[in-house]
């Protein structure tokens, strides 16, 4: 009797508040990847969970996504390991890109088509790879802009308990994690302690900037008073100055209604993700349309902000029937919009958006 050839799944541990996890599962939904090809593991980083031994040793940065997949034909007991982590967004959208299409005979019981989303041309590649570079820069992380995004003292009252509860769950997990190091209770490497203690200061150093945010202007201490202005200025920082030049240089590499023009892409996933992220950043909502979410976007960045209103999309009206035109609908132009609007709307419709993101109402 022959041994029933079980096939390791690929395992993603992502987490469903961070904006690169979700461009994975988008991607995941546009590939058409069955339920039974890749196992889904959560890691609250609002618990700290990417700084576990454990975490760290699949992924040494602790960092979510991270997607660990089975070498091919090396399913001998001799190999010391059968398993490769990709730690980075790019790399995992582009292997799961890869590793399914028409031709590919995966272990899967997904009929869904497999369309390939990496562009063909080299052209369509380099513009590909220039709007993936420039979102996944410094400026434009959604990291900075989640910790940075009170420029008042309203907001700020808004925003802190949110920001501040999720930096006190890691350095809660840095302690324990430092505690057990230290009673000998667990046994980890001089580099990995040292990451906890680094890790450890930067999250200290963010949550000492919204020290006494609850506090009204009058009630502040000295030390607490320069701390907001610190806090307000580090946040028109990111926004106003940072991201309104991401947001600029990206507008004019669009071409639209997707990224690289009438077909979805792998480009079209991560913006996804990170225009998600944003919009709710600023207080906008998965079912605006793209006009609203682009206008509370421009209106968050703050200081007179705007996007290019440089797309023209043409909507087909019906004309009225006549002998030279017996049924062809006329088309009525709309007002201009920005790309980013245009983009937003054709990115809402799709199912990978309402099966991640929530159904559209
Ligand atoms: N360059 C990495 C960045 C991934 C990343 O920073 N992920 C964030 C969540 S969106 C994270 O895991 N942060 C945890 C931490 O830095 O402690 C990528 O593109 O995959």
């Amino acid at each position: 009797m022959s041994t029933p050839h079980i096939i390791p799944k690929a395992v993603l541990y992502y987490d469903a508040r961070s904006a690169w996890s979700l461009a994975v599962l988008l991607a995941l939904e546009e590939k058409g990847y069955g339920k039974d090809e890749v196992d889904l593991k959560l890691v609250n980083l609002s618990k700290g969970e990417n700084f576990s031994p454990t975490f760290l040793r699949i992924n040494p940065k602790g960092t979510v996504p991270t997607l660990v997949v089975p070498f091919e034909n090396t399913l001998t007991p001799d190999m010391e390991s059968r398993y490769k982590a990709i730690t980075d967004t790019e790399a995992i959208i582009a292997f799961l890109d890869k590793s399914r299409s028409i031709m590919s005979h995966t272990h899967t019981t997904s009929a869904a088509p497999a369309p390939a989303l990496s562009p063909a041309t080299i052209e369509l590649s380099a513009m590909a790879k220039s709007i993936i570079a420039l979102i996944h820069s410094s400026p434009a992380s959604p990291e900075l802009l989640f910790y940075f995004n009170a420029g008042d003292s309203t907001t700020l009252k808004t925003v802190s308990p949110s920001v501040s509860a999720f930096l006190k769950g890691r350095k809660g997990a840095l302690e324990h994690y430092l505690a057990e190091d230290e009673a000998n209770e667990i046994r980890v490497s001089e580099k990995t302690k040292k990451f906890w203690l680094d890790k450890k200061s930067t999250t200290e150093e963010l949550l000492a900037s919204l020290d006494e945010a609850d506090k009204s202007e009058p009630d502040l201490s000295e030390g607490g008073k320069k701390a907001r202005e610190e806090y307000f200025e580090k946040t028109k920082a990111a926004w106003e100055v940072g991201l309104a030049l991401v947001l600029t240089k990206l507008s004019k590499e669009l071409v639209g209604p997707f990224a690289l023009g009438e077909q979805i892409s792998i480009v079209d996933v991560h913006l996804a993700a990170w225009l998600h992220e944003l919009v709710t950043l600023s207080g906008g909502d998965t079912r605006d349309n793209g006009i609203a979410a682009i206008s509370r976007l421009e209106a968050h960045v703050g200081g007179g902000f705007t996007l290019a209103k440089d797309a023209v999309t043409a909507v087909p009206a019906m004309a009225p029937r006549s002998s030279s035109n017996p049924a062809t609908p006329a088309t009525a132009i709309e007002p201009p919009k920005p790309k980013l609007a245009v983009l937003w709307d054709t990115l809402t419709e799709r199912p990978s958006w309402q099966k991640v993101f929530g159904v559209r109402g």
